[in-house]
């Protein structure tokens, strides 16, 4: 796969090699990652990535649109088949850009959206202060309750009521429990709301129907696709077909340019995959591993936020170990295991520092761990945690990592040789 860059820059390739032996040896548990399937890798570097196009199929504003026509619709008609949607923009690079999308579709500046916090489940764009969007539209954050971590339903209906929003926002990044879209599609249209999901990390369970589906409630539902949909460095955007015409305009040339056709081809591959028993029981898989880990990590000591998980993540509250995140992240990281430092609800440690770490288990699940492998990891996870600063631990440790993920490879021996 890499012969020419192999014979016209070994640097580049040694780097390829060196990035590909470090995925095959690590433990990768960062929640938002996956590994593709072989076509997804081939189509995001096929030839489709030569073609400039602006519009949709059918308008568009350069010539040479005839085959990339195709692609476009059939990659939309293969999503709207797999979530049962009324309509599909395909259009988006990434799941930030999906939420722009329909932010430039519907919004105002100064325009009110009600949704989560980053520090208790939400994401950047969902109005964090680091994040332009802040800037531009008037943010409030319906709260989870503290005592049971998750959403206080009550309250955000209240919030709704006194802010009167524009724009209700649910999906996270770091929010283990599944979510009452229904109820939060009444608050919505009570108060006269838009009410959009960002099912970004979920999108792969819901594809399987292993969770319940945000898109029969929502009016909006964005996604990227590279966490338990599995597929290319990518987004889309599901809507309800009233709001099909301006989500269009809203899109392009409301908020990106010219569209990527490569990974458009990669993402149309993907939705035809993920509709087979082959995938369903993969994300099946997945959240039995997410509940395995996390009541193994219980057991260990550990303090789950909300308690469980009923999808691929979850939240450690690392404090009953005396770690940070930070100091957590780093040294799981030298022993072979990939996790990131997360804040817990409520952290008093700033997003660089933090008090937990997520954990998931998608792309290890995709590399046929389970049970077993849950209950070994949870041991080695907890050794680290417990002996942050023993390195003849560590080294013990790192050595039965190496042990364990070479039982599991990602992809075939020779894929990249050549
Ligand atoms: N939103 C970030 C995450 O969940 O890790 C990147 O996808």
């Amino acid at each position: 796969m890499l012969k020419e860059t192999r014979r016209t820059d070994p640097e580049i390739a040694q780097l390829c090699d060196e990035e590909l032996y470090r995925q095959e040896h690590t433990i990768e548990m960062i929640a938002s990652e996956s590994s593709v399937p072989l076509p997804v890798m081939e189509l995001s570097g096929s030839v489709f990535t030569n073609k400039t196009l602006e519009g949709y199929p059918g308008s568009r504003f350069q010539a040479g649109y005839g085959v990339a026509d195709k692609m476009e619709t059939l990659a939309v008609e293969r999503a709207k088949e797999l979530f049962g949607a009324e309509a599909v923009n395909i259009q988006a690079y990434s799941g930030s850009t999906a939420n722009y999308s329909v932010f430039a579709t519907i919004l105002k500046p100064g325009d009110k959206v009600l949704s989560m916090r980053l520090d208790q489940g939400g994401h950047l764009t969902h109005g964090s202060p680091a994040n332009w969007v802040s800037g531009f539209y008037d943010f409030s954050f319906y709260p989870i309750n503290p005592e049971s971590e998750l959403i206080d339903y009550d309250a955000l209906e209240k919030m709704a009521n006194e802010v009167k929003p524009k724009l209700i926002i649910a999906g996270a990044s770091s929010y283990s429990r599944l979510m009452d879209y229904e109820r939060i599609s009444k608050i919505a249209k009570a108060v006269g709301a838009y009410f959009m999901v960002d099912m970004a990390h979920i999108s792969g369970l819901v594809a399987a129907k292993v969770i319940p589906s945000p898109v029969p409630y929502a009016d909006f539902v964005t996604s990227s696709t590279t966490k338990t949909l599995c597929s290319a460095r990518s987004g889309f955007v599901i809507c309800k077909k009233e709001h099909e015409k301006m989500l269009k305009k809203g899109t392009f040339p409301g908020a990106l340019g010219s569209i990527h056709l490569h990974t458009m081809a990669a993402k149309a591959w993907t939705f035809k995959y993920a509709a087979s028993e082959e995938f369903r029981n993969i994300m099946l898989k997945v959240v039995e591993n997410a509940r395995k880990l996390s009541s193994e990590l219980a057991a260990r000591g550990f303090r789950v936020i909300s308690g469980g998980t009923d999808n691929h993540l979850f939240v450690i509250d690392l404090t009953s170990k005396g770690i940070t995140g930070k100091q957590y992240q780093e040294v799981m990281d030298s022993v072979g295991m990939s996790i990131n430092k997360n804040m817990i609800p409520f952290d008093q440690q700033s997003p660089l520092v933090t008090s937990g770490a997520r954990v998931g288990v998608t792309a290890i699940t995709e590399r046929g761990m389970g049970d077993e492998e849950m209950v070994k990891i949870a041991d080695l996870m907890t050794r680290v945690a417990e002996n942050i600063d023993n390195q003849e631990v560590l080294d013990q440790v790192k050595k039965e990592v190496q042990e364990l993920i070479v039982k599991f490879p990602m992809y075939p021996a020779d894929y990249f040789k050549d």
